[in-house]
Order: structure tokens, then C-alpha cells, then sequence
């Protein structure tokens, strides 16, 4: 089953075909000069895919409001559809991240959803950042940290229960972020909170599964605006080194201050084999979880440089898992997320075109210059005929916005999904 009319969809593309071909060839002849095989390029975009989070597909909001758009998500099986709808038209989404207990459902039935659509889960996301109805203990000063030794223990039980259910629909990864910390200085004693998170996640990591990862995820602040427990990739780090093997640090972009250098720490997260995954978005100011590359898509490129420089180089356990992690609070989201979905795959194409034998060259030369347009070079290259041949080779669309917005798919589900009040989207 599909849920864009595929007549529709090659209708649209037998549009634009021609062009792209043109395009596609054209570059082709171009990368060529520079040794460069587009095919080649085009099948390691094709084989590249970044998982949809659930909550992306419901309409986000600020502190101050949220605007629900029409025909939200009313649960999992809608957010499913939508996210087939991604996939189905960019073929770099294959799969969904859940976040329990906002998706909690029937696991033979989440399934059967998935197979329908063609679509597979990815990570789990445990959340104990906020209270759910008839629960004991409340974190209102936090979970996995918190004094009380009940409260972390339902916390801990909580990521269990995520576990469980990931094993039923055939994830392999445990996502924890935690909204723990202290907003006086003062509050919390640092080192205890700290040891009680390593406690609680320790508990957590013995009872992972032996093919499961577990990624942790740092925030600089947010909520807690004083301190979090896990602030940064240090913090982050030293966590995966005291729990184990199966204990990977989790970046997401949002979750730095302004300016930092986050392709750095992803190279150093690389280096001593601790890169769990990404968590895209973009970022002016805070977490704002803008779209992926809408800000600053040099910066989304330089993280790919370093993710492709390990890729190439066969670095030891790299298996990094991509996921996109964004709030839409003025788009639709599924937009948002097609074009999300095509930044990252672009960032990927163009650092593969990097030069790498002349930028290590010149690294080694101290020519700063000659090295920084070599990355510069590889950034300006227009890879879209590359993107767009990929989408469309694999079935998807050659301009998946287009054919969104000729679909009416947002009308149609308009009128089947009554608006709800509060859809179950977060900024995390
Ligand atoms: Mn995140």
C-alpha cells in the first residue's frame, strides 16, 4: 500500500525527467574531471537513510504557544502514515523512532502498521522528563538523579519497559535523555547527582540486550536551566566509558552552546570509538530545533566531513545512527521533514566529494589556505541532480515538496483526524 497515488507520482516526475537528466549528466561530466564517479556517489546517497522521529510529525510549539495545524497525528498509527509519506517520496527516511510512553502501543500491531508502510523502527526514546497519568513518583526534580531511591527505581524501570517493547518490534537502540538538574546553584551537590545517574543508568545497561546499544544524549541546559545532569560531550563521554561496550554518546546539534565546535567533538567521539548518533536539527540561539541545515548548512557539512573522513578511513566501531530531531512550530511537518531528510543526504553527498588525498596533503603541508578550499569546494558543489537521480532511481520524487502539495494529502487527512489540543510533540 502506498499512501501518495503512485500515478500521481510518476505523473510529476515524467515532468521534470528530462531536466534532471541533463543535470545529472552534466555534473556527472563535471566530477569527472576531478576523478570522481557520480554513480558511485549517488549509491552510497541511495544506501543512506535517517530515521523520522515520531513526535517530528505532530506540530511542535514554544514556551509561550503552539498553532496546531491541520490533520495532526491523533496517535502512532497516524504519525505512521505520515512518516510513510516521508519515505515514500524521499527514500532516505526507512525508518521511525518511537518515544514511549507517547507511542505506546500493541507491538503486533505497531508492526503489522510498519510493514504495511514499508517502514522499520529505530531507536527507542525513554522519557522521564515529564509525568504521565497515574504515576507514582513525580521528576519534577528529576529521574534518573533524583534523591529518592522509588523515584529513580520508576525511572529505571520506565527504560526497561522501552527496552522491552523495542525488542518487539525489532529495534536495537535505547535512547535515553534525561531533564535532570537544578535551576539555583546550590540546589544539587554535583558529584552525588551524578553518581545516582550512574547508578540508575548502570542498572539500566545490565539489563540491555547483547545486540542493543544504548546512546546517551548531553544538553548543555534545558529544562533545568541552572545545571543538567549530562551538560556536555565530556559528561557524556564519561558516561559511556563507566557503563561499557554498548554505551555510545549520542550528539545532538541543538544541545551545544552557541559557536562551539561540534564537528571536533564528533571527531573525538569518533576517535575513541564513542559516536552513537546524531540527533539533526538546526540552531540559532538555544535548542531551537529548526529544521536540519536551515541555518547553518556549512556546519551540517563539516560534521559530515568528519563522519565520512572515518567512514572512508574504516575507523574502528563506527556505526553511527542518524536521526532527525526537530519541532515545527510554522510548517507542515512532514515538509519539514522531506527537506530535513535531502539537507542531511546533501551534507553526506558533498563530503564524499571532498578531495581527501589533497586536503591531507596539505594538512601535512601547512597550506591552511589550499586546505580550506578543498572543503570549500566540495561545500559549493550543487548535488541535487545527484539527491534528486537517487529519489527518483529508488521510486521516490524527483521534487518530493511538489508532489506533496499536488497530492492534497494534508487536506485529505484534514478531514479524517479531528484537531487535537495537544498532540504529543516535544522539544528534547
Ligand atoms: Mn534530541
Amino acid at each position: 500500500m502506498t499512501m501518495i497515488d503512485t500515478s500521481l507520482l510518476a505523473q510529476e516526475n515524467t515532468r521534470s525527467l528530462n531536466a534532471l537528466k541533463t543535470d545529472y549528466d552534466s555534473l556527472g561530466e563535471r566530477l569527472d574531471r576531478q576523478g570522481i564517479a557520480i554513480d558511485e556517489i549517488k549509491q552510497k546517497v541511495s544506501a543512506y537513510g535517517v530515521a523520522i522521529p515520531s513526535w517530528g510529525v505532530g506540530t511542535g510549539g514554544t514556551r509561550f504557544a503552539r498553532f496546531p495545524g491541520p490533520g495532526e497525528p491523533r496517535g502512532i498509527f497516524d504519525k505512521l502514515e505520515d512518516c510513510a509519506v516521508i519515505q515514500e517520496l524521499t527514500r532516505a527516511t526507512p525508518s521511525v523512532s518511537l518515544h514511549i510512553p507517547w507511542d505506546k502501543a500493541v507491538p503486533a500491531d505497531l508492526n503489522a502498521k510498519a510493514r504495511k508502510l514499508g517502514l522499520g523502527f529505530d531507536a527507542m526514546n525513554s522519557n522521564t522528563f515529564q509525568d504521565q497519568p497515574g504515576q507514582s513518583h513525580s521528576y519534577k526534580f528529576g529521574s534518573l538523579s533524583h534523591t529518592d531511591t522509588a523515584t529513580r527505581q520508576q525511572a529505571i524501570e520506565h527504560n526497561l519497559e522501552c527496552i522491552e517493547l523495542g525488542q518487539a518490534i525489532g529495534s536495537n537502540a535505547l535512547t535515553v535523555w534525561v531533564g535532570d538538574g537544578s535551576n539555583f546553584p546550590g540546589q544539587s551537590n554535583f558529584t552525588r547527582q551524578f553518581e545516582r545517574y550512574l547508578d540508575s543508568a548502570k542498572s539500566i545497561y545490565a539489563k540491555l540486550p547483547d545486540d542493543w546499544r544504548l546512546f546517551t544524549e548531553h544538553k548543555i541546559f534545558e529544562p533545568a536551566f541552572y545545571s543538567t545532569v549530562v551538560q556536555d560531550w565530556g559528561t557524556n563521554y564519561l558516561i559511556a566509558k563507566e557503563l561499557g561496550d554498548k554505551a555510545y554518546c549520542l550528539v545532538d546539534l541543538g544541545h551545544h552552546a552557541p559557536n562551539v565546535n561540534i564537528e571536533m567533538i564528533v571527531a573525538r567521539l569518533v576517535q575513541f570509538g564513542k559516536l552513537g548518533g546524531f540527533h539533526f536539527n538546526d540552531s540559532k540561539y538555544g535548542d531551537d530545533d529548526l529544521d536540519t541545515g536551515s541555518i547553518d548548512p556549512y556546519r551540517l557539512f563539516l560534521v559530515f566531513n568528519e563522519l565520512v573522513d572515518a567512514e572512508l578511513r574504516g575507523a574502528p566501531g563506527f556505526n553511527p545512527a542518524h536521526m532527525l530531531d526537530q519541532s515545527h512550530n510554522v510548517t507542515d511537518p512532514i515538509e519539514s521533514l522531506m527537506v530535513s531528510a535531502m539537507e542531511v543526504q546533501r551534507a553526506y553527498a558533498q563530503a564524499l566529494l571532498v578531495d581527501r588525498k589533497a586536503l591531507g596533503d596539505f594538512q601535512n603541508n601547512n597550506d591552511a589556505l589550499s586546505a580550506t578550499t578543498t572543503l570549500k569546494a566540495a561545500f559549493r558543489t550543487d548535488v541535487e541532480p545527484i539527491l534528486a537521480m537517487a529519489r527518483h532511481e529508488n521510486g521516490g520524487a524527483i521534487d518530493p515538496v511538489s508532489v506533496y502539495r499536488a497530492s492534497s494529502y494534508r487536506q485529505k487527512v484534514a478531514e479524517l483526524r479531528p484537531a487535537v489540543l495537544n498532540g504529543g510533540s516535544g522539544i528534547v
